[in-house]
């Protein structure tokens, strides 16, 4: 296998697809080696089967907003790759959304699950609607009209969508509604991120940003460090932003940024109870800004137009966006004496961002590993809707801890360089991709 020839034929035949291509790239390269230590692997083309998506559903999504105007927007749902289980990743609501960036999420969606130890498959879906300033009401509208298309493409045990950007518990819930009166059916295991009362697991909401912090726990031990007493400067004030915040919080650590579309929050005094549930009221107010957290917390100060790169941090968190910390932003960190990036969002940082810290040699993370713990929680959901019981909230987490503790071992495992380097990006990208091909070997040619 060849990264350029590859590479070269993705893009002829996906033109400007650069979400995409950026994601496929990444891997590639990191598995190339290994790839071509597998005689076996060149010969069944897995890479040639595993950089397209099994099946990619379109469908358009009209609904009525609350002046009686129609509306319409294209809905998507990616199913990557199967080989490993039934297919399994997110909803995203966000104005930018198209094939690209769900190709790129699915593909990515198919080495994280492989690397949670459970057994699913990739998949992504979305839309690009977009909630900015919509009522309750145009959102149940909206999430209905999409699920009257979808439902008939997911189950159980086929393809088991769930949150992502723009979609939290009040979106699950109103697919969920519409679903089983369009299916018939009522088992609550096709959907996660369900409310506590109808199926929902204890810790879901919290173990995206939970998950992150066990791995960045993880790796600061290794690196014989500690996050105690450390400042993190988050990106981003939705759920993902909300767990890793909550998190860092109870280890020690000062959360002294978090930011918006509008600008960032600088929070010298970290947070406490009040703050972080305030996180979660700004979340719901759906203005996606968040000038008003330094409005309501005279302690912070809001600094419009700025990322929370520009704050001086040991830690930096990007927790909103894929390609939202750039090689720029990456030196301005390192410049201000930051010693450790995790991606907490899907690919939050690009190419040019992740070579300036690994060429620096500071500790640097990639989202399918550190965020790999919100999946992993749906699919304890998932275990535990099919067992018709539901577990602790401690149950849950201690099962999150051995997830993410195996996480960073299968990226020690087949990342660490022989400098001593801890190459986290080639071990999470190998670890993943070795499960997948095994498991399409295995299967043949289909
Ligand atoms: O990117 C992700 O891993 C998610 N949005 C969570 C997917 C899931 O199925 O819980």
């Amino acid at each position: 296998m060849k990264v350029s020839t590859i590479m070269a034929d993705l893009e002829r035949k996906h033109p400007g697809e650069s979400e995409y291509l950026q994601a496929v790239q990444e891997v590639l390269e990191s598995i190339e080696e290994v790839y071509n230590l597998h005689p076996e692997f060149e010969k069944a083309k897995i890479v040639e089967r595993m950089v397209e998506p099994d099946r990619i559903f379109t469908f358009r999504v009209t609904w009525v907003d609350d002046n009686g105007e129609i509306q319409t927007n294209l809905g998507y749902r990616i199913q990557f790759n199967s080989a490993i289980g039934p297919y399994k990743g997110g909803i995203r609501f966000h104005k930018a959304v198209n094939p690209s960036m769900l190709k790129f999420l699915g593909f990515e969606q198919t080495f994280k699950n492989a690397l949670t130890t459970l057994p699913m498959g990739g998949a992504k879906g979305g839309s690009d609607f977009d909630p900015v300033g919509k009522s309750d009401a145009e959102i149940m509208r909206f999430c209905q009209a999409f699920m009257w298309e979808l439902w008939n493409n997911i189950g159980p045990d086929t393809d088991v969508p769930a949150g992502d950007v723009g979609v939290g518990g009040r979106e699950i819930g109103y697919m969920y509604g519409m679903y089983k009166k369009l299916a018939r059916q009522y088992n609550t295991g096709v959907l996660t991120g369900k409310g506590m009362t109808w199926g929902g697991s204890l810790i879901r909401p919290e173990a995206t940003g939970f998950g992150a912090l066990y791995f960045v726990e993880h790796m600061l031990a290794k690196a014989g460090k500690s996050i105690k007493g450390a400042k993190v400067a988050i990106s981003g004030f939705g759920n993902v932003a909300w767990g890793a915040a909550t998190k860092a919080t109870e280890l020690g650590a000062t959360v002294i940024a978090i930011s918006g579309p509008d600008g960032v929050v600088y929070n010298p005094e970290g947070m406490n109870a009040e703050k972080l549930a305030y996180m979660l009221e700004l979340r719901a107010s759906n203005r996606n800004i968040v000038a008003p957290f330094a409005e309501k917390f005279p302690d912070a100060t809001f600094i419009p137009g700025k990322k929370a790169w520009s704050i001086k941090c040991d830690i930096a968190l990007p927790c909103a966006f894929q390609n939202e910390l750039n090689g720029d932003d990456a030196a301005e960190l390192l410049a201000n004496g930051t010693w450790c990036a995790a991606e907490v969002s899907n690919m939050g940082c690009t190419p040019e961002a992740i070579a300036t810290f690994q060429n620096a040699g500071i500790l640097f993370a990639p989202g399918k590993a550190v965020n790999a713990g919100g999946v992993a929680t749906s699919g304890l959901e998932m275990t535990q809707n099919a067992m018709h019981i539901s577990w602790s909230a401690a149950e849950v987490d201690s099962k999150l801890h051995y997830i993410m503790e195996s996480i960073h071992a299968a990226c020690v495992k087949y990342g660490a360089q022989e400098d001593g380097y801890i190459n986290y990006v080639k071990g999470a990208n190998i670890a993943g991709f070795m499960k997948v091909a095994q498991a399409m070997l295995e299967q043949g040619i289909v």
